[in-house]
């Protein structure tokens, strides 16, 4: 019966590492400071400098009198076509939470903007895993939770931790 202390404090150090992890979901605010314009931001220039996680949440910031944000096919983001959006917002401040590992694609769907630039391509990486060095395990195991997952998490862990 293995099931020693060494193995009991390993277990909580897993599910600590689980728990630190999901709950490190990063908001980003599109083109920042600059928000979600027309012209004058290279938006997969930004966010090619992101490391965007499942769960990650991100938020178009602008003028709705002059913008909107729509969640497209890449076909139409490549061609700045809309047919069908997946999703059309107006709000003015509009989030989406990356939900799974993939490509996401967003425009403006105000005639002309995508075609000058108003457009962004986000991908989500295949894992969740962040603040968890070089631990593929780690990763993996987080990849199939979900935020029922989270609390289990902590359940156990208070459970084992503290028993
Ligand atoms: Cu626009």
């Amino acid at each position: 019966m293995g099931f020693t202390k060494r193995t009991i404090m390993l277990l909580c150090f897993i599910m600590a590492a689980n728990s630190v992890e999901l709950s490190t979901a990063a908001v980003y605010e599109v083109g920042d400071s600059k928000g979600w314009i027309v012209g004058n931001v290279d938006y997969n220039d930004w966010a090619s400098s992101k490391n965007f996680q499942v769960n990650d949440i991100l938020k178009f910031n602008y003028n709705n009198k002059y913008h909107n944000v729509m969640q497209v096919s890449s076909q139409e983001y490549y061609s700045c076509t809309v047919a069908s959006p997946i999703a059309t917002l107006n709000t003015g401040k509009d989030s989406f939470t990356l939900s799974a590992p993939g490509d996401y694609y967003y425009l403006c769907g105000v005639p002309g903007h995508c075609q000058i630039g108003q457009k962004v391509h986000i991908q989500v990486s295949g894992s969740q895993a962040k603040n968890v060095q070089g631990n593929a395990y780690l990763s993996k195991a987080s990849v199939v939770s979900s935020h029922s997952f989270l609390w289990f998490s902590i359940v156990g862990m208070l459970g084992i931790c503290f028993f």
